[in-house]
């Protein structure tokens, strides 16, 4: 193993995630995007800080919440783009602090994921709207420089007061008008030296890479997607055309179903699967996200096999959310010579896969070890498993684990139509 896949261990094992997106914003309820989209000037905004008053043991209750949905870690918006930090900062008056509810809400936070065994990830938006220098840099040449200063400073006050943190997601490297590209970005915040700081502080760190430099992880939003560079962390609202803060008149949830085949689709990829809450602006999870975080911890539970740790498997069966997929039920991961096949749609009483090349030595349901009868040879390289029951064992997706006799493989087909002659 070498020094990336040993840091990489954990996020393997973990799967899943719980984003937070945390601030002022929650208090509008129209999205961590309000002062910038409605152009509010920046004494208004900051008027917004003197109404938060999240409730004491807030952050207990979105730690309680991450554990019982199964997430094995947190992500919490330190600092969004608006500038104002939920942490105690040397170089800011704009934090949660000094300003509002006079609490260091990232260490209490931290303190609580520790507690629950879950681990611990940082939100950090390079951009400060505050800055005019962040929008015109060439304009406001010392504005600019203090931005960048106040970045690295930040990133340095995360990296060494709150203990062990074990991921950083950098956010809102860009330039305001989109014109540049990453290799732009990471000179504009000299992100390479930045991160050195970072993993000195944070040796064992996972960082991701949206200062514009590579580094451990790739983060696809509202898509599950394999990274092209390195391991990937799909990260998604719960609702759809939602902000990722509270957004207090949500139009439309997505179901615990296709959360859930999202969550898988990111385990086939070899990926994790970061999802979203807006907690309200008194800190509370909506019941509607809440509910779904339970529909997806109880899953888990019985099924989580299938998911931590579980990696790509080269079998047929992938079926991304929100398309057709006229292939099977769903897709499979994999563990060792085990194969999970992660039945979105029920077959009844009888499965059949194809181009299955590697002898199949038992099949069970995952979730109560009930075993089935099952037919393959090599020669015609189809599994069918029978006596399965009618109706579907589990209302949001049903797991048979497939014990192969080595890492299963995916056969040939040379002659496509040889299968019509039986
Ligand atoms: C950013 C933020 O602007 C947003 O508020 C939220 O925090 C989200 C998690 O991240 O939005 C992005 C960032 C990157 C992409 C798209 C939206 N991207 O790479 O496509």
């Amino acid at each position: 193993m070498n020094e990336y896949e040993n840091r990489l261990k954990w996020f393997h094992e973990a799967r899943f995630g719980l984003y937070i997106h945390f601030g002022l914003y929650s208090i509008p309820g129209r999205g961590e995007w309000t002062m910038y989209s409605e152009r509010i000037p920046a004494p208004e905004y900051a008027r917004l800080a003197d109404q938060f008053r999240p409730e004491p043991g807030c952050a207990k209750e979105w730690i309680s919440a991450a554990a019982a949905a199964g997430a094995k870690y947190v992500v919490l918006t330190t600092r969004h783009h608006d500038g104002y930090c939920l942490f105690d900062s040397q170089c800011s008056d704009f934090t949660s602090v000094k300003r509002g509810p006079g609490r260091d809400l990232v260490r209490e936070y931290a303190e609580a994921a520790r507690a629950a065994g879950l681990r611990v990830g940082f939100y950090y938006s390079l951009l400060d709207w505050r800055f005019p220098g962040y929008f015109e840099p060439e304009k406001y040449p010392e504005s600019r420089e203090a931005l960048i200063a106040q970045a690295h400073d930040q990133v340095r006050e995360l990296m060494t007061n709150y203990g062990k943190i074990d991921l950083l997601e950098y956010d809102g490297g860009w330039d305001s008008r989109l014109r540049t590209g990453r290799p732009q970005w990471a000179e504009f915040w000299r992100s390479a030296e930045l991160n050195a700081m970072v993993r000195k502080l944070q040796p064992g760190i996972l960082i991701n890479d949206r200062s514009g430099t590579d580094e451990d992880l790739e983060t696809p939003e509202q898509e599950v997607r394999p990274g092209s560079r390195g391991v990937s962390e799909s990260c998604m609202c719960i609702g759809d055309s939602c902000a990722w803060g509270y957004t207090r008149f949500n139009p439309n949830w997505k179901t615990a179903e296709q959360l859930l085949q999202h969550l898988i689709q990111a385990a086939q990829g070899g990926g994790n699967f970061l999802l979203n809450v807006g907690p309200d602006p008194a800190g509370r999870i909506r019941s509607e996200e809440l509910d779904r975080l339970a529909a997806l911890g109880g899953w888990l539970r019985e099924n989580g096999e299938a998911v931590y740790n579980a990696f790509p498997c080269s079998l047929i069966g992938s079926a991304k959310p929100g398309t057709v997929d006229l292939n099977l039920q769903g897709p499979w991961t994999r563990k060792g010579s085990c194969g999970y096949w992660c039945m979105f749609r029920w077959p009844g009483v009888e499965a059949v896969a194809v181009r299955i090349k590697t002898p199949v030595k038992r099949v069970t349901l995952l979730k109560t070890g009930e075993e089935f009868p099952f037919e393959w040879d090599a020669r015609t390289q189809r599994l069918k498993i029978r006596g399965l029951p009618v109706f579907p064992p589990d209302a949001l997706c049903s797991v048979l684990k497939v014990e192969f006799e080595g890492v299963p493989e995916l056969g040939t087909e040379e002659d496509l139509s040889r299968w019509l002659a039986g």
